[in-house]
């Protein structure tokens, strides 16, 4: 590891008012939007000044965008990163400045940094677990035999590796159970339409998908439904996240289900950091505990999705 790399994390002196980074992967979908809105909120409310940049999609503009807050000296940096090993540098940099990081939402590569060393914590989801949940339930609706369309997240980010290594575990015993095909949608509705459009031609025997997101899933409806056949009878759907549409579109008979994956970190992570300003120790992982929305809970909890 470079010289000048401080041993133990670096510290952060009690300050009335703190500048604090907030580096987004991008705001194409409700769940990134409803975390930016959770972090500004918060933020807003404790006084805190935020810096915010949004990287557009890109892992290289997020390095980028890291490397601007620290030359802008902040005082802590909040860090969804987007791919698990392309923001390794930026969570390098800042703790070479002197400036701590805590990973939101995604995590990096854990044989390259670590938490308590690199970084103060990860905040996030179980997503080994959302994955296992979705299977569980696709197994239970399709009685254990189903040809399976997995839509994966993004390639490279830890909630798409995740999900697909629970998913994938929890079917090793439900020897009915086949994926088919398995294609990054990259968590976007549009091109997860395009996927499950292509992949429903290659699998016309295809009777099931599972989107690591709810937009791919609200993508795979459309795909269905142009495909003239029936989401929710012809194809059965399982997805991760809790938007509004998916909620929707499970009370509407077209999604099956789908595991909460709660996008509104702001109280949780400023917290983390009060406490970690305080001096005290912090967890590798602050885990987020996630909800599981099907036809039995759906119309009462729309009311609080986003
Ligand atoms: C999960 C988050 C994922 C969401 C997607 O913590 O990183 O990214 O599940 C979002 O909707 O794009």
């Amino acid at each position: 590891v470079g010289a000048g790399f401080a041993a133990e994390l670096p510290k952060l002196e009690q300050k009335a008012k703190y500048k604090v980074g907030f580096a987004q992967t991008e705001s194409n979908n409700p769940w990134r939007i409803a975390q930016t809105e959770s972090m500004k909120a918060e933020a807003e409310k404790l006084g805190y000044q935020l810096v915010y940049t949004d990287a557009a999609g890109s892992a290289a503009k997020q390095v980028a965008d890291v490397n601007s807050m620290i030359a802008q000296k902040v005082d802590l940096i909040f860090l969804a990163p987007r791919e698990e090993k392309p923001l390794i540098p930026a969570v390098m940099a800042a703790k070479k400045a002197g400036i701590p990081v805590i990973l939101l939402d995604r995590n990096v590569d854990q044989k390259l940094a670590q938490a308590g060393k690199d970084y103060v914590t990860f905040i996030g989801s179980d997503f080994v677990d959302e994955g296992r949940r979705a299977a569980e339930w696709l197994i239970g609706a399709t009685n254990g035999k189903a040809k399976i369309i997995q839509l994966e997240g993004t390639t490279g980010s830890s909630p798409a590796n995740d999900r697909r290594k629970g998913f994938e575990e929890a079917l090793k015993s439900h020897p009915g159970m086949e994926i088919v095909a398995s294609q990054s949608g990259d968590f976007a509705r549009d091109k997860g339409r395009q996927v499950a459009e292509t992949l429903l031609q290659a699998h016309p025997d295809a009777t099931a998908i599972y989107a690591h997101n709810d937009e791919m899933a609200m993508g795979a409806i459309a795909a269905i439904e142009a495909a003239g056949k029936v989401p929710g009878k012809d194809i059965v759907l399982v997805s991760i996240d809790g938007t509004r549409d998916a909620l929707q579109a499970i009370i509407d008979g077209k999604l099956g289900a789908t595991v909460e994956c709660n996008p509104r970190f702001g109280p949780k992570a400023f917290a983390t950091m009060a406490a970690y300003a305080k001096g005290e120790k912090i967890p590798a992982w602050v885990k987020n505990d996630d909800k599981f929305f099907d036809a039995s809970n759906a119309r009462e909890e729309i009311a609080n999705a986003y």
